[in-house]
C-alpha cells in the first residue's frame, strides 16, 4: 500500500497563529513576502509539508485571515482534505472565523481539527469556557465533533495532541475514487532560472510525470510537463493528492496565472454556463434574487456572473435552491464539484453549492422539465446520472469514452453503470457512442411516420424503397438509423421485402375502387393473351402513376410478369406460351422467331422479348437465329 497523501489547510481569523503554528508543525515560515514579514500578516498563500507521526506525507496550505484576502484563502482552500482550523484562545470566534468556517463546510471538506491556539495567554478556565463557544460554533458544519487541541506555538504546548488528531483525522478520511485523467488547479506561477515557468498546485486526481502533454484551460493552451517535483523533491511521477511544482514547456509566465486549470487533454473544457445546486448560508445578510451578480469561486479561480434560479424568484438565507449560473468569463468545471459564491459587492461568502452540468444550455424560466432532470442528477444514482448524461447529448448520442467526464465520475464506476443500462435496453450502442432509448425511439418515430406517410400517399405500393427512406434522414448518422430500423422491425413494425421497408402491415390493403381497377386490369391483360394492350389503355381516365402501381402490385402478387420495364404479361399466358415453347422443342428440337410468331399468333414486337424472356429462364438457348433446349 502506497502511503496516503494528504493535503491539509489552514483557516481562521487574522492573527490568531496559523502561521506561528504551520512554523511549530514543520519549522517552516511560510510567510515569504516583503510585505508579510513588514506587516505581519499573511497575504497569499504559504506551502510546507510535513510527516505526521503515523507516516502519513502531508502538504500544507497556510491561508491568509485577512478579511480582505478571503480570495486568497479560496485559492488555497479548495482542494485541500482536512483543515487544521485555528482560533486565538484569547479571542474566540471572530469574523472570519465564521467565514472560513463557512467556506470548508460549503467545501465539504473532509473534516479536520481545531486549534485552540495562544494556550499560554488564557488560564484553563477561560479554555473552557471557549472550548464549548468554539464547538457551538462547528455544530451543524463539516466540523461538528472535531477535537478541539489547546496549543501554543510559544511554549510548544499542545504539539503532540495536535499531530496526534491529525492524523486521527487523516484515518478518517472516506476512501475516494478518482477519476483517471490528471486535473491541477493552479495556485501559483512563478520562474525558476533554468527551469522557466513553474506552477503549484494540489493533484485533485490523475498522475504526472516529465514528458506528459497537458492543456491549459480555460485559455485551451497546450503544454508539456518539464519537471515535477514535490515538496521540494524531483520525482518520477506525482500521484493524486500531492502538493506538486511543475516545470512547463510551451508557456510563458504570462499566460498562465492562479485560477487556471491544468489537465490531461480532452479531459475538459471551458463553461460559460453551469446547473448547480445553490445554498445560501443561514448567515447570509439577505435574500438572494434571481439573476444576482455573483463571484463564483471554483479550484483557485474566481469568475463573476448571475444566479438565475430555476424554481423561485428569491432564495431566503438558509435555503437551497437550483439554479444556472450564467458567467461573464468562462470557467472549468466538472460535474461534482463543490463551489464558493461571494456577493459581488460587498465582498462576503454567501454561499455555494455543487455543480450538477458543467456544460449547460441556456433554461427557460421555470421550465419544470428541467427541474426534473437536474433533480435526477442531483439525487440520481451513478446509473440514473449516466442515463441523463447520454440522454442530455441528444440525437447524435454521447461517445463512449466520454460518458465517465460527462457524468462526472471514475471509468470503472460509468463502465458498470454503462453495462446496465445497455443490458436494460435504456440506452444503446451504436458504433461509438451511446444513444439515450428516448432518442432512439424518436428517430423511429420519425421513420414510421414517414413510412406511413408514403404508404398512404401510394397505397397500391408495397412500402418505400430503402434508398429513399435513407435519404430523407441524411441527416441522421447511418448507425442511429440503422439502429432505428432495428428496432422497428424487432419491435413488429416493420416489414421488409427486397428494397422495400413498409410500416404496421404487411400487406398493401386496397379501397374497393383500388380493388376493382385493380381487377379490371388484370382482367386486361389475361383477355389480351399475347397481345398485350399497354396497361394505361385498360383504365383510360385514371393516373398512369397509380395505373403503374396497380401493375407493380400485380407484379409482387405474381399476376403479371415483368418482361421488360415496359412489357407485362398475365401469369397464366405466360405459362401456356411455355408450355408451346417446350412442345415445339420436344417435336422438333429447334424453332425459329417466325415459327414460335405464327404458332402464337403473336407480333414479333412481342415474339422476340418473349424468347429472350425464356432464354435468361433457361427455357431456350439461342443459337444462330434458331432456339434450341435452354436445359431448364
Ligand atoms: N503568545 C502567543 N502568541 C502567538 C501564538 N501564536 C501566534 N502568536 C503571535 O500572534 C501573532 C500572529 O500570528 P500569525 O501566526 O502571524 O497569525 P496568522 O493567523 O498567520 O495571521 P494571518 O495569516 O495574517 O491571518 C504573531 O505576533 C505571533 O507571534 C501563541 O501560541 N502564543
Ligand atoms: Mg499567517
Amino acid at each position: 500500500m502506497p502511503a496516503k497523501r494528504v493535503v491539509i489547510g489552514t483557516a481562521g481569523h487574522i492573527d490568531h497563529g496559523k502561521t506561528a503554528l504551520v512554523r511549530l508543525l514543520t519549522g517552516i515560515d511560510t510567510d515569504r513576502l516583503k510585505e508579510e514579514k513588514e506587516r505581519g500578516i499573511s497575504i497569499d498563500l504559504g506551502f510546507a509539508h510535513l510527516t505526521l507521526p503515523s507516516g502519513v506525507r502531508a502538504g500544507i496550505v497556510d491561508v491568509p485571515g485577512h478579511e480582505r484576502f478571503v480570495r486568497n484563502m479560496l485559492a488555497g482552500a479548495c482542494g485541500i482534505d482536512l483543515v487544521l482550523f485555528v482560533i486565538a484562545a484569547d479571542e474566540g470566534v471572530m469574523p472570519q472565523t465564521t467565514e472560513h468556517l463557512n467556506i470548508v463546510d460549503v467545501l465539504r471538506v473532509h473534516g479536520g481539527v481545531v486549534a485552540l491556539t495562544k494556550a499560554d495567554l488564557v488560564d484553563e478556565a477561560w479554555l473552557e469556557l471557549v472550548r464549548a463557544d468554539v464547538a457551538g460554533a462547528m455544530e451543524g458544519t463539516v466540523l461538528e465533533g472535531a477535537p478541539i487541541v489547546p496549543v501554543s506555538a510559544v511554549t510548544g504546548q499542545g504539539k503532540d495532541a495536535l499531530l496526534a488528531a491529525l492524523d486521527g483525522a487523516v484515518s478518517r478520511i472516506p476512501e475516494r475514487v478518482r477519476a483517471d485523467f490528471a486535473r491541477l488547479p493552479v495556485d501559483r506561477v512563478f520562474t525558476v532560472e533554468g527551469f522557466g515557468t513553474v506552477v503549484t498546485g494540489t493533484l485533485w486526481n490523475g498522475r504526472l510525470k516529465v514528458g506528459d502533454s497537458l492543456v491549459v484551460l480555460p485559455g485551451e493552451k497546450s503544454v508539456r510537463v518539464r519537471n515535477v517535483q514535490v515538496f521540494g523533491k524531483d520525482v518520477g511521477e506525482a500521484v493524486p493528492g500531492e502538493r506538486v511544482a511543475l516545470a512547463l514547456h510551451g508557456v510563458s509566465r504570462e499566460d498562465i496565472r492562479r485560477g487556471d486549470w491544468l489537465f490531461t487533454p480532452d479531459a475538459a473544457g471551458p463553461s460559460s454556463m453551469v446547473d448547480v445546486r445553490f445554498e445560501l448560508l443561514k448567515g447570509a445578510p439577505r435574500s438572494l434574487r434571481t439573476r444576482a451578480r455573483i463571484r463564483f469561486h471554483l479550484g483557485a479561480s474566481e469568475v463573476i456572473g448571475r444566479a438565475h434560479l430555476l424554481d423561485r424568484e428569491e432564495l431566503r438565507p438558509g435555503e437551497s435552491a437550483l439554479a444556472q449560473l450564467r458567467l461573464e468569463s468562462p470557467a472549468v468545471a466538472l460535474q461534482g464539484d463543490r463551489f464558493v459564491v461571494r456577493s459581488y459587492s460587498p465582498q462576503i461568502t454567501i454561499g455555494g453549492g455543487s455543480v450538477l452540468v458543467a456544460h449547460a444550455v441556456k433554461h427557460r424560466k421555470k421550465d419544470t422539465d428541467v427541474v426534473q432532470t437536474l433533480s435526477l442528477v442531483e439525487k440520481g444514482s451513478p446509473r440514473d446520472r449516466v442515463a441523463q448524461a447520454v440522454r442530455a447529448a441528444g440525437g447524435k448520442g454521447l461517445a463512449a469514452a466520454d460518458v465517465a467526464r460527462e457524468a462526472g465520475m471514475p471509468d470503472a464506476e460509468s463502465a458498470v453503470a454503462v453495462s446496465a443500462l445497455l443490458a436494460e435496453g435504456i440506452v444503446f450502442r451504436v458504433g461509438h457512442a451511446l444513444l439515450h432509448a428516448e432518442h432512439l425511439k424518436k428517430v423511429a418515430d420519425d421513420l414510421a411516420r414517414s413510412l406511413g406517410d408514403y404508404q398512404v400517399k401510394y397505397p397500391l405500393r408495397w412500402g418505400m424503397t430503402k434508398g429513399e427512406l435513407r435519404n430523407r434522414f441524411a441527416g441522421t448518422p447511418q448507425e442511429v438509423f440503422a439502429a432505428a430500423v432495428d428496432s422497428l422491425a424487432r419491435a413488429g413494425r416493420l416489414f421488409i421485402k427486397e428494397d422495400r421497408y413498409r410500416i404496421d402491415s404487411p400487406d398493401v390493403t386496397l379501397s374497393p375502387e383500388e380493388t376493382r381497377l385493380k381487377e379490371r386490369i388484370e382482367a386486361g391483360f389475361l383477355k389480351a393473351g399475347l397481345n398485350v394492350p399497354y396497361a394505361k389503355d385498360l383504365a383510360v381516365g385514371v393516373p398512369e402513376d397509380k395505373v403503374n402501381d396497380v401493375v407493380q402490385t400485380l407484379v409482387e402478387e405474381g399476376k403479371l410478369a415483368k418482361i421488360t420495364t415496359e412489357l407485362f404479361f398475365h401469369v397464366d399466358t405466360m405459362h401456356e406460351a411455355e408450355s408451346l415453347v417446350r412442345k415445339m422443342l420436344s417435336n422438333n428440337g429447334k424453332f425459329q422467331v417466325s415459327e414460335f410468331k405464327e404458332a402464337a399468333k403473336t407480333s414479333r414486337k412481342y415474339a422476340v422479348p418473349l424468347l429472350e424472356y425464356f432464354d435468361r429462364k433457361g427455357v431456350t438457348r439461342r443459337q444462330g437465329d434458331v432456339r434450341v433446349a435452354g436445359g431448364k
